[in-house]
């Protein structure tokens, strides 16, 4: 059995290993992370794709606070990231993509991808952060991009992980003592969905696609948006992009 708060050098998923020690007794803020990754994944069952250098993270919550707030634990999540990344380096512009993405210039920096498991007093939740730190993968349907792309300086795992640990609890530890609206007050200034961006959307298992336009996050962390004929709409978990205008 591994012991926790440690980097070893390669795993299938952070994620899995994040969960075995929470199952056998790991404490709230207990970490692990893989400088190789080689099976690591997104959500719906979407692929991470690893380059050595980069971070794989995953860290345990077992939030005390009220189970209405665990919804807002990947906000709380990226909100830490973002803010530690800013302060690494100022000039990066790196925002929030609700509801789990990193974002420097709409290019994909990282990832989150929250686990919850169980429903009583014991659950825990793994929270799961890939981020690009040395190089990012070509080819995917989406534009990436890595901190030192973006930063033009050499940047690895080893530089970010311990100030990215202690950034995403203390986000956790604001969100368990002031609430959400603490949050999102923190989140609003940094996400990539402000207020008027033009979004599209296709609903969870079919194909159509929909339009509309960011107004806010709501209470439950859930994405509010106006579509075409002034309905208001509420998006839990549906990949959003933005609306390029040509
Ligand atoms: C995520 O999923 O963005 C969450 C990724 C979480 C990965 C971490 S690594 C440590 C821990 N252990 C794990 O097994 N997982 C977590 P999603 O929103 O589903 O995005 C997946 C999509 O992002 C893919 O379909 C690609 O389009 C894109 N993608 C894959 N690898 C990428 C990379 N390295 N950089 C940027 N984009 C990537």
């Amino acid at each position: 059995m591994i012991l926790p708060n440690q980097v070893i050098d390669e795993c299938g998923s952070t994620n899995d290993l994040a969960r075995e020690l929470a199952e056998n007794g790991a404490p709230h803020g207990a970490w692990i992370s893989a400088r190789r990754q080689t099976s690591g994944r997104g959500r719906l069952g979407r692929k991470w794709e690893p380059i050595e250098g980069n971070l794989f993270l995953s860290i345990i919550a077992r939030p005390k606070t009220d189970p209405s707030l665990w919804s807002w634990i990947p906000l709380a999540t990226a909100l830490g990231i973002t803010e530690c990344l800013r302060d690494f380096n100022p000039a990066l512009d790196v925002r929030i993509k609700w509801p789990n993405d990193l974002w420097i210039d709409r290019k994909k920096l990282g990832g989150i991808l929250c686990e919850a498991v169980g429903a009583r007093s014991d659950s825990f939740i793994v929270i799961g952060i890939g981020l690009n730190c040395v190089d990012s993968p070509e080819g995917l349907d989406q534009p990436t991009t890595s901190l030192t792309r973006e930063g033009r300086a050499r940047v690895d795992a080893d530089e970010i992980r311990q100030p990215l640990i202690a950034s995403v609890l203390e986000a956790l530890e604001t969100l368990g003592r002031e609430g959400s609206a603490a949050i999102l007050a923190r989140y609003r200034g940094l996400s990539a969905l402000s207020q008027g961006t033009e979004i599209e959307w296709k609903p969870l298992g079919t194909d159509q696609e929909l339009r509309g336009i960011v107004e806010d996050v709501g209470t439950h962390g859930e994405l509010l948006v106006r579509d075409p004929s002034g309905g208001k709409l509420r998006l839990f978990a549906e990949d959003v992009k933005v609306r390029l205008r040509s």
